[in-house]
């Protein structure tokens, strides 16, 4: 499969809805269309996934014969890394080399996870205790089982595409579901390749199920499907809600990924020049398009004016462009929609008073290009503040102790991640514990491991990715009682 005959296959899916044209973000061209695939397409994908469950096709097969598929799967990532690589890139902008980055996690999640297909085991117990509602005494054993939710619906959103999907596939595959896929509208291509390579490497048929669509068509209908078990969804809180809503015509069980507005707190002891270079990318990487993004930064304040001038200056030294561009690091938004979302918040920040340390435009060329952006005299009760921009935007505010820092980065309805930056050890724990969010990072910043669970407090989700965590997801518990 090459670049052009994924853009010319997706075209040619059957669909019965709209046709939504995928659009290249660096030039603001069509690079491809399809259809949308709608409630039909999904009524068509539970069935088959339902189907393939029930049969034991795939729930049935002996762990370590799904544990050799799943290192067949990782396989055919690498070898089709190049693809994979060039179809998100063109997909989103970002540059190829952030592409090259993710694809071996990719890879290795489904390595990792091929390890747990053999390790989901329960609990055996001596019942202590009975009712003894039945005459039951005493004499009974017990123990636990772990299986697999059924069929699950995943939805997942456009900032990495090939990573969205893995990290979903992987552990639902690991734990025996059968599933039905939807990414992003914006971004279908690499699910293509993703698609052919289960395929290949003997996932039987029906066992995951492609549909693509409108999150209001395809996705709405795939939430409140009654022949859905669970839904894994990661994307907007906002959309987060809707799906709990739609969820709970038959209460089908919800995983929740969502967004953050997470917290970096700056110490006067911390090692500057590390902390000002991770805290600027830890925003302005990939354009600010990451749900641990740290959009909020705090700084000592006897630190506080080389923090901003710190910022301000990388943001300024970074260069912008397409995939194809020389020595670009940083890419475009991913669609119209955002960039206009972005410069709202923006746009009403500067109305507001909110000082531009520099940034605060779309670059003057093609392409949905942000200007990585330094905002200072911030209000706490403004919109820019409070949400979630998903942009290179980044609030800078001074504080003078631990209490007030605190008091700051937990001034958020989210709670996904927090970093500090001290060369305190005592202080960097204790404000750890302190921070109300899934993952605290100390002295660094956009650090991951599937090996790790990863999951939101407060509105930035329900339940955890990764890890052990990560299988039990696809798992509900069964407990089974023998009288002896
Ligand atoms: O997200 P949506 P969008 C946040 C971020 C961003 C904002 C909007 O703040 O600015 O969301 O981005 C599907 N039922 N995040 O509009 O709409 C949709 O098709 C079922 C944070 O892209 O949440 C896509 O597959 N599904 C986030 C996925 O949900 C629906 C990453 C995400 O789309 C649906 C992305 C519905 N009613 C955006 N409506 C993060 N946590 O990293 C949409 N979808």
């Amino acid at each position: 499969m090459t670049v052009r005959s994924v853009l010319d296959d997706i075209s040619k899916r059957p669909g019965s809805g709209e046709v939504i044209p995928v659009i290249d973000p660096v030039t603001e061209e069509q690079i491809t269309e399809f259809t949308d695939g709608g409630a039909e397409a999904v009524d068509e994908a539970v069935a088959r996934a339902r189907a393939s469950f029930e049969s034991g096709v795939w729930s049935g097969m002996p762990d370590r014969e799904r544990a050799k598929i799943m290192w067949r799967i990782a396989d055919l990532i690498e070898e089709n890394a190049d693809e994979l690589n060039r179809l998100d890139s063109l997909n989103t902008g970002m540059p190829l080399i952030a592409a090259e980055m993710i694809l071996p996690t990719c890879a290795e999640m489904f390595r990792y996870y091929a390890g747990w297909c053999t390790k989901t085991e329960g609990s055996a117990f001596d019942v202590q205790m009975t009712a003894g509602i039945t005459g039951a005494q005493a004499d009974l054993h017990a123990y636990t089982l772990k299986e697999p939710y059924g069929v699950v619906g995943l939805i997942f959103p456009w900032n990495g595409p090939i990573f969205n999907a893995c990290a979903k596939l992987a552990p639902a595959l690991a734990a025996g579901c059968s599933s039905v896929v939807k990414p992003a509208e914006e971004t279908p291509l690499s699910a293509l390749v993703l698609e052919r390579i289960l395929a290949e490497a003997g996932v039987p048929e029906g066992v995951v199920n492609l549909v693509l669509g409108y999150g209001h068509t395809a996705g709405a209908a795939l939430s409140a499907h009654p022949g859905v078990d669970k839904i894994a969804f990661t994307g907007s809180t906002e959309v987060g809600k809707q799906i709990v809503q739609a969820a709970s015509g038959n209460l089908k069980k919800v995983m929740l990924e969502l967004g953050g507005k997470s917290p970096v707190l700056i110490y006067d002891d911390a090692d500057m020049d590390t902390a000002i270079f991770s805290a600027a990318m830890g925003i302005f990487v990939h354009s600010g398009q990451g749900c641990v993004c740290g959009s909020r930064i705090f700084v000592q304040r006897s630190s506080y004016d080389q923090v901003v001038e710190g910022l301000a200056g990388i943001a300024n030294s970074l260069q912008l462009g397409g995939p194809k561009e020389d020595g670009a690091v940083i890419g475009p938004l991913i669609s119209a929609k955002q960039l206009t979302r972005v410069m709202g918040f923006v746009d009403e920040g500067k109305r507001d008073g909110v000082e531009v340390i520099t940034g605060g435009h779309r670059l003057d060329r093609r392409g949905y290009f942000v200007h990585p952006t330094v905002l200072t005299n911030v209000d706490r009760g403004m919109r820019l503040y409070q949400q979630e921009i998903f942009g290179p935007v980044v609030t800078v505010l001074p504080f003078d102790d631990d209490d007030e820092a605190v008091a700051l980065a937990n001034d958020t309805s989210y709670g996904l991640a927090g970093s500090v930056y001290t060369q305190n050890i005592s202080r960097a724990h204790r404000l750890a514990k302190r921070l109300q969010a899934g993952t605290v990072t100390l002295n660094c910043q956009l650090v991951y491991d599937h090996a790790l669970p990863f999951g939101g407090y407060k509105q930035s989700g329900w339940g955890h990715e990764f890890g052990r965590e990560g299988i039990e997801s696809y798992m509900q518990t069964k407990t089974v009682y023998t009288q002896l």
